[in-house]
Protein backbone atom coordinates (compact mmCIF):
# COMPACT_ATOMS: atom_id res chain seq x y z
CA UNK A 1 0.00 0.00 0.00
CA UNK A 2 1.24 2.90 -0.76
CA UNK A 3 1.09 6.49 1.15
CA UNK A 4 -1.69 8.16 -0.02
CA UNK A 5 -4.10 4.85 -0.70
CA UNK A 6 -7.70 4.57 1.35
CA UNK A 7 -7.42 1.12 2.66
CA UNK A 8 -9.38 -1.22 1.12
CA UNK A 9 -12.37 -3.09 3.34
CA UNK A 10 -13.30 -6.19 2.80
CA UNK A 11 -16.44 -5.95 0.91
CA UNK A 12 -14.31 -4.08 -1.60
CA UNK A 13 -12.67 -7.38 -2.79
CA UNK A 14 -16.06 -8.61 -3.54
CA UNK A 15 -17.96 -8.82 -7.29
CA UNK A 16 -21.38 -7.08 -7.61
CA UNK A 17 -22.64 -11.07 -8.38
CA UNK A 18 -24.75 -11.94 -5.66
CA UNK A 19 -23.89 -15.37 -4.84
CA UNK A 20 -26.51 -18.20 -5.95
CA UNK A 21 -25.41 -20.48 -3.17
CA UNK A 22 -28.34 -21.87 -0.55
CA UNK A 23 -29.44 -18.91 2.20
CA UNK A 24 -27.18 -20.41 5.16
CA UNK A 25 -24.73 -21.61 3.22
CA UNK A 26 -21.59 -21.90 5.24
CA UNK A 27 -19.40 -20.67 1.92
CA UNK A 28 -20.28 -17.59 2.30
CA UNK A 29 -18.12 -17.51 5.39
CA UNK A 30 -15.22 -18.45 3.63
CA UNK A 31 -15.73 -15.99 1.01
CA UNK A 32 -15.58 -13.41 3.99
CA UNK A 33 -12.66 -14.81 5.50
CA UNK A 34 -10.95 -14.63 2.28
CA UNK A 35 -11.77 -10.77 1.59
CA UNK A 36 -11.28 -10.71 5.77
CA UNK A 37 -7.89 -11.82 4.69
CA UNK A 38 -7.58 -10.19 1.89
CA UNK A 39 -8.04 -6.92 3.60
CA UNK A 40 -5.69 -7.47 6.48
CA UNK A 41 -3.22 -7.74 4.65
CA UNK A 42 -4.14 -4.89 2.03
CA UNK A 43 -3.62 -7.23 -1.12
CA UNK A 44 -3.00 -5.24 -4.54
CA UNK A 45 -6.47 -6.78 -5.81
CA UNK A 46 -4.26 -7.25 -9.42
CA UNK A 47 -1.70 -8.99 -7.93
CA UNK A 48 -4.31 -12.11 -6.47
CA UNK A 49 -5.69 -15.08 -8.08
CA UNK A 50 -8.20 -17.06 -6.99
CA UNK A 51 -8.19 -20.43 -8.66
CA UNK A 52 -11.15 -22.98 -8.33
CA UNK A 53 -12.01 -26.00 -9.71
CA UNK A 54 -16.66 -27.43 -10.25
CA UNK A 55 -19.00 -27.33 -7.24
CA UNK A 56 -21.00 -25.00 -5.20
CA UNK A 57 -17.33 -24.11 -3.57
CA UNK A 58 -15.95 -23.76 -6.93
CA UNK A 59 -17.97 -20.22 -7.49
CA UNK A 60 -16.47 -18.47 -5.24
CA UNK A 61 -13.81 -16.52 -7.61
CA UNK A 62 -16.67 -14.92 -9.86
CA UNK A 63 -18.37 -13.43 -6.10
CA UNK A 64 -14.31 -11.82 -5.65
CA UNK A 65 -13.02 -8.55 -6.96
CA UNK A 66 -9.73 -10.08 -8.12
CA UNK A 67 -8.54 -12.51 -10.81
CA UNK A 68 -10.28 -15.19 -11.04
CA UNK A 69 -10.68 -19.06 -12.81
CA UNK A 70 -13.62 -21.56 -12.72
CA UNK A 71 -12.19 -24.14 -14.18
CA UNK A 72 -12.83 -27.99 -14.72
CA UNK A 73 -14.15 -30.16 -12.11
CA UNK A 74 -11.01 -31.65 -9.77
CA UNK A 75 -8.31 -29.74 -11.48
CA UNK A 76 -7.84 -26.60 -9.54
CA UNK A 77 -4.46 -27.55 -8.23
CA UNK A 78 -2.32 -28.46 -11.43
CA UNK A 79 -3.76 -24.50 -12.69
CA UNK A 80 -3.10 -22.95 -9.33
CA UNK A 81 0.39 -24.88 -10.01
CA UNK A 82 1.16 -23.50 -13.37
CA UNK A 83 0.12 -19.85 -11.96
CA UNK A 84 2.38 -20.14 -9.06
CA UNK A 85 5.32 -21.38 -10.93
CA UNK A 86 5.24 -18.77 -14.32
CA UNK A 87 3.96 -15.32 -12.31
CA UNK A 88 5.60 -16.48 -8.23
CA UNK A 89 4.79 -12.41 -7.44
CA UNK A 90 1.20 -13.15 -7.59
CA UNK A 91 -0.83 -14.38 -4.55
CA UNK A 92 -2.66 -17.77 -5.94
CA UNK A 93 -5.53 -19.15 -3.55
CA UNK A 94 -7.02 -22.63 -4.90
CA UNK A 95 -10.67 -22.93 -3.50
CA UNK A 96 -12.98 -25.83 -4.10
CA UNK A 97 -15.49 -28.68 -2.74
CA UNK A 98 -14.07 -31.97 -0.56
CA UNK A 99 -15.13 -33.51 -3.77
CA UNK A 100 -13.60 -31.68 -6.41
CA UNK A 101 -10.23 -31.74 -4.26
CA UNK A 102 -10.08 -34.78 -2.54
CA UNK A 103 -12.17 -37.57 -4.90
CA UNK A 104 -11.31 -36.45 -9.01
CA UNK A 105 -8.48 -34.07 -7.93
CA UNK A 106 -7.21 -36.47 -4.81
CA UNK A 107 -4.17 -37.10 -7.06
CA UNK A 108 -2.94 -33.40 -7.59
CA UNK A 109 -3.59 -32.90 -3.50
CA UNK A 110 -1.20 -35.52 -3.12
CA UNK A 111 1.50 -33.72 -5.70
CA UNK A 112 0.49 -30.30 -4.61
CA UNK A 113 1.39 -31.43 -0.80
CA UNK A 114 4.58 -33.00 -2.13
CA UNK A 115 5.63 -30.38 -4.77
CA UNK A 116 5.71 -27.42 -2.44
CA UNK A 117 4.76 -24.55 -4.67
CA UNK A 118 3.88 -21.63 -3.01
CA UNK A 119 -0.09 -21.19 -2.99
CA UNK A 120 -2.55 -21.73 -0.58
CA UNK A 121 -5.33 -24.14 -1.02
CA UNK A 122 -8.45 -23.97 0.52
CA UNK A 123 -10.96 -26.76 0.34
CA UNK A 124 -14.47 -26.27 1.61
CA UNK A 125 -15.32 -29.37 3.20
CA UNK A 126 -19.47 -30.11 3.45
CA UNK A 127 -18.60 -33.61 3.35
CA UNK A 128 -20.97 -33.88 0.26
CA UNK A 129 -21.03 -32.82 -3.44
CA UNK A 130 -23.28 -30.39 -3.03
CA UNK A 131 -23.99 -28.82 -6.06
CA UNK A 132 -24.87 -32.42 -7.83
CA UNK A 133 -27.34 -32.68 -5.35
CA UNK A 134 -26.19 -34.56 -2.26
CA UNK A 135 -24.23 -37.71 -3.18
CA UNK A 136 -21.79 -39.22 -0.63
CA UNK A 137 -18.43 -37.74 -0.92
CA UNK A 138 -14.80 -38.90 0.53
CA UNK A 139 -15.47 -36.85 3.39
CA UNK A 140 -19.22 -38.32 4.18
CA UNK A 141 -19.49 -39.99 7.59
CA UNK A 142 -19.50 -44.08 6.83
CA UNK A 143 -23.20 -44.16 8.02
CA UNK A 144 -24.38 -41.29 6.17
CA UNK A 145 -27.52 -42.33 4.86
CA UNK A 146 -29.05 -39.20 3.49
CA UNK A 147 -28.73 -39.81 -0.34
CA UNK A 148 -30.56 -42.23 -2.29
CA UNK A 149 -27.61 -43.70 -4.08
CA UNK A 150 -25.78 -44.70 -0.96
CA UNK A 151 -29.05 -45.86 1.53
CA UNK A 152 -26.84 -47.07 4.04
CA UNK A 153 -24.37 -44.89 4.23
CA UNK A 154 -20.92 -45.13 1.95
CA UNK A 155 -19.87 -47.60 4.60
CA UNK A 156 -16.35 -46.46 4.00
CA UNK A 157 -13.89 -44.75 6.60
CA UNK A 158 -14.10 -41.04 5.26
CA UNK A 159 -10.59 -39.64 3.78
CA UNK A 160 -8.55 -37.83 6.69
CA UNK A 161 -7.09 -34.27 4.46
CA UNK A 162 -4.84 -33.21 7.31
CA UNK A 163 -3.35 -37.12 7.68
CA UNK A 164 -3.39 -37.10 3.44
CA UNK A 165 -1.51 -33.82 3.87
CA UNK A 166 1.08 -34.53 6.40
CA UNK A 167 1.90 -37.88 4.47
CA UNK A 168 2.47 -36.10 1.62
CA UNK A 169 4.89 -33.28 2.82
CA UNK A 170 2.59 -30.05 3.13
CA UNK A 171 4.54 -27.83 5.48
CA UNK A 172 1.73 -25.83 6.64
CA UNK A 173 -1.43 -27.70 7.46
CA UNK A 174 -4.69 -25.94 9.05
CA UNK A 175 -8.11 -26.78 9.70
CA UNK A 176 -10.68 -24.13 10.15
CA UNK A 177 -14.31 -24.10 10.68
CA UNK A 178 -17.20 -21.43 9.10
CA UNK A 179 -18.54 -20.71 11.67
CA UNK A 180 -15.71 -18.65 13.16
CA UNK A 181 -14.95 -16.46 10.07
CA UNK A 182 -12.65 -14.15 12.19
CA UNK A 183 -10.34 -17.11 13.09
CA UNK A 184 -10.54 -18.54 9.63
CA UNK A 185 -9.06 -15.17 7.94
CA UNK A 186 -6.58 -15.11 10.46
CA UNK A 187 -5.13 -18.79 9.14
CA UNK A 188 -5.61 -17.42 5.48
CA UNK A 189 -3.14 -14.40 6.66
CA UNK A 190 -0.53 -17.25 8.11
CA UNK A 191 -0.87 -19.20 5.05
CA UNK A 192 -0.82 -16.61 2.72
CA UNK A 193 2.79 -15.71 4.87
CA UNK A 194 3.96 -19.08 4.81
CA UNK A 195 6.41 -19.74 2.07
CA UNK A 196 5.38 -23.09 0.46
CA UNK A 197 2.46 -24.77 -0.21
CA UNK A 198 -0.50 -24.33 2.86
CA UNK A 199 -3.58 -26.46 2.96
CA UNK A 200 -6.62 -25.20 4.90
CA UNK A 201 -9.46 -27.42 5.50
CA UNK A 202 -12.19 -25.24 6.21
CA UNK A 203 -15.14 -26.97 7.21
CA UNK A 204 -18.08 -25.48 5.65
CA UNK A 205 -21.86 -26.82 6.96
CA UNK A 206 -24.11 -27.90 3.69
CA UNK A 207 -27.70 -26.42 5.53
CA UNK A 208 -29.90 -28.26 2.54
CA UNK A 209 -28.34 -31.85 1.95
CA UNK A 210 -26.19 -32.05 5.37
CA UNK A 211 -28.79 -30.11 8.03
CA UNK A 212 -27.40 -32.60 10.89
CA UNK A 213 -23.96 -30.36 10.39
CA UNK A 214 -25.50 -27.41 12.27
CA UNK A 215 -24.22 -29.44 15.08
CA UNK A 216 -20.82 -28.27 14.21
CA UNK A 217 -21.16 -25.19 16.40
CA UNK A 218 -21.43 -27.32 19.29
CA UNK A 219 -19.03 -29.71 18.38
CA UNK A 220 -15.94 -27.86 16.84
CA UNK A 221 -13.59 -26.10 19.04
CA UNK A 222 -9.93 -24.75 19.01
CA UNK A 223 -6.80 -27.38 19.63
CA UNK A 224 -5.28 -27.19 22.32
CA UNK A 225 -2.30 -26.44 21.17
CA UNK A 226 0.21 -24.20 19.37
CA UNK A 227 1.25 -25.72 15.49
CA UNK A 228 4.00 -28.05 15.90
CA UNK A 229 6.97 -27.97 13.13
CA UNK A 230 7.11 -31.65 14.12
CA UNK A 231 5.96 -34.35 12.05
CA UNK A 232 5.52 -37.02 14.95
CA UNK A 233 3.71 -34.88 17.12
CA UNK A 234 1.18 -33.15 14.13
CA UNK A 235 0.64 -37.21 13.05
CA UNK A 236 -0.35 -37.46 16.61
CA UNK A 237 -2.64 -35.01 17.41
CA UNK A 238 -4.13 -35.57 13.81
CA UNK A 239 -4.99 -38.90 14.73
CA UNK A 240 -5.67 -38.29 18.36
CA UNK A 241 -8.32 -35.92 17.25
CA UNK A 242 -11.89 -36.68 15.93
CA UNK A 243 -11.61 -33.76 12.72
CA UNK A 244 -13.25 -30.94 14.89
CA UNK A 245 -10.59 -29.75 16.66
CA UNK A 246 -9.58 -26.44 14.37
CA UNK A 247 -6.44 -24.10 14.07
CA UNK A 248 -2.74 -24.23 12.74
CA UNK A 249 -1.77 -27.79 12.95
CA UNK A 250 1.76 -28.19 11.96
CA UNK A 251 3.98 -25.23 10.66
CA UNK A 252 7.18 -26.16 8.93
CA UNK A 253 8.74 -24.82 5.84
CA UNK A 254 10.90 -25.91 3.22
CA UNK A 255 12.77 -24.90 -0.02
CA UNK A 256 9.72 -24.37 -2.42
CA UNK A 257 9.72 -25.62 -5.98
CA UNK A 258 10.97 -23.98 -8.20
CA UNK A 259 12.39 -21.07 -6.91
CA UNK A 260 14.52 -22.10 -4.24
CA UNK A 261 15.13 -25.76 -5.33
CA UNK A 262 15.75 -25.11 -8.84
CA UNK A 263 17.35 -21.76 -8.69
CA UNK A 264 19.99 -23.51 -6.37
CA UNK A 265 21.02 -25.91 -9.07
CA UNK A 266 21.83 -23.11 -11.46
CA UNK A 267 18.85 -23.82 -14.04
CA UNK A 268 16.84 -21.71 -15.34
CA UNK A 269 13.50 -21.92 -13.45
CA UNK A 270 10.58 -21.46 -15.70
CA UNK A 271 12.24 -23.08 -18.15
CA UNK A 272 13.01 -26.45 -16.07
CA UNK A 273 9.41 -26.33 -14.25
CA UNK A 274 7.62 -26.30 -17.16
CA UNK A 275 9.50 -29.00 -18.53
CA UNK A 276 8.73 -31.21 -15.51
CA UNK A 277 5.01 -29.92 -15.42
CA UNK A 278 4.80 -31.64 -19.01
CA UNK A 279 6.12 -34.43 -18.09
CA UNK A 280 3.92 -35.19 -15.50
CA UNK A 281 0.93 -34.07 -16.62
CA UNK A 282 1.90 -35.62 -19.88
CA UNK A 283 1.46 -32.84 -21.99
C1 LIG B 1 -15.45 -34.26 -14.94
C2 LIG B 1 -16.68 -34.00 -14.14
N1 LIG B 1 -17.21 -35.00 -13.41
C3 LIG B 1 -18.31 -34.77 -12.66
C4 LIG B 1 -18.90 -33.54 -12.67
C5 LIG B 1 -20.17 -33.32 -11.87
N2 LIG B 1 -19.94 -32.56 -10.66
C6 LIG B 1 -20.11 -31.21 -10.65
S1 LIG B 1 -19.84 -30.58 -9.13
C7 LIG B 1 -19.52 -32.12 -8.49
C8 LIG B 1 -19.21 -32.33 -7.03
C9 LIG B 1 -19.19 -31.09 -6.23
O1 LIG B 1 -18.92 -31.39 -4.87
P1 LIG B 1 -17.81 -30.61 -4.09
O2 LIG B 1 -16.56 -30.54 -4.85
O3 LIG B 1 -17.72 -31.24 -2.74
O4 LIG B 1 -18.39 -29.13 -4.00
P2 LIG B 1 -19.71 -28.59 -3.27
O5 LIG B 1 -20.74 -28.47 -4.36
O6 LIG B 1 -20.10 -29.57 -2.22
O7 LIG B 1 -19.29 -27.26 -2.71
C10 LIG B 1 -19.60 -33.10 -9.45
C11 LIG B 1 -19.39 -34.54 -9.21
C12 LIG B 1 -18.31 -32.53 -13.45
N3 LIG B 1 -18.81 -31.28 -13.47
N4 LIG B 1 -17.22 -32.78 -14.17
MG1 LIG C 1 -18.69 -30.68 -1.01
Amino acid sequence: MTANTIPLKAKEYKSDIKPIWCPGCDHYSVLNAITKAMSALQLEKRNVAIISGIGCSSRLPAYTDMYGFHGVHGRALPVATGLAVARPELTVIAVGGDGDGFSIGGNHFLHACRRNVNFVYIAMDNEVYGMTKGQASPTSPADWDHSKLAPHGPQIKPFQPAAIALASGAGFIARAYSGNPNAMAKMIVEAIEFPGFAFIQALSHCITFCPEQSQWKDIVRPFDQEPTGDPVVAAQRIHGDDGFSAGVIYRNPRPCWPVEVLDASGRDRIGSAVETLSMEFQL
